[in-house]
């Protein structure tokens, strides 16, 4: 996208980054590519169940780990038991790069080791409500990555899933990091702005969102 108004990187809060822009378009359609395969097998995305009987509106298919609320494991055993896809190198190696733009700190950048990745489709209706992600064993930062439509982003704080809150707006290409007193903060996405995406990003319609994690998991010991 040309900017006739600059969006800089910015300090959301303490260890909350936002790079508008981070990923080219060549980048964007590749992730995209990427994730349209990931979303076919050997799990097909889905709205995830909740265990209450809801259904999220957003589409989650996952690589590494998989995630269902409120756990990992290695197979999709809510879906369709098969174990998800490997989180690949040149994914860490993405992983790196982001924390690198985010704290100007390669020490920090090449111990960042993700092994799952969350990939969130939205359409133009689907929400994501104020909530923290701490199903991970390990204060590692996240790293979210977004192609298509933008959308309000709401960041929050670790007290509270109420006020005090920032709105931002998150769109294509733009990468956000989420390490230190931030990890835990509440936040959520209450709208998608349809129809924003400059379509060379790869996408047709709807936002897609990637976040990796390190999971803090090993595999379960072998039992007796
Ligand atoms: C801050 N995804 O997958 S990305 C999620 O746009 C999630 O799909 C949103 O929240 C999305 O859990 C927001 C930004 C984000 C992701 C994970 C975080 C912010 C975070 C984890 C901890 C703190
Ligand atoms: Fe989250």
């Amino acid at each position: 996208m040309s900017a006739l108004v600059a969006r800089p990187t910015m300090e959301i809060a303490p260890g909350a980054i936002h790079v508008p822009g981070w990923l080219t378009l060549h980048e964007q359609r590749e992730l995209v590519a990427a994730c349209r395969t990931w979303a076919t097998s050997p799990v097909p995305i889905r709205h995830t169940r909740l265990p209450r009987g809801g259904v999220m509106s957003v589409q989650t298919v996952c690589i590494g780990w998989h995630w269902q609320p409120y756990r990992y494991t290695r197979t999709a055993d809510d879906v369709n038991g098969e174990q998800v896809a490997p989180f690949p190198d040149w994914m860490v190696r993405l992983g790196r790069r982001a924390v690198c733009e985010a704290y100007h700190d390669q020490q920090t950048a090449d111990r960042y080791t993700p092994d799952t990745a969350l990939i969130n489709f939205y359409d133009g209706q689907a929400r994501l409500g104020m909530h923290q992600d701490n199903d991970e064993h390990s204060p590692a930062p996240v790293v979210s990555l977004s192609i298509g439509d933008s959308c309000v982003f709401r960041v929050g704080n670790t007290q509270t899933r109420t006020r005090p809150y920032t709105d931002i707006e998150l769109a294509s290409g733009d990468l956000f990091v989420f390490g230190g007193p931030s990890r835990y903060v509440y936040h959520g996405v209450p709208k998608v702005h349809q129809d924003t995406a400059d379509p060379a990003c790869g996408l047709g319609s709807g936002r897609l969102n990637i976040t990796m994690r390190v999971t803090g998991l090993t595999e379960p010991e072998d039992t007796w």
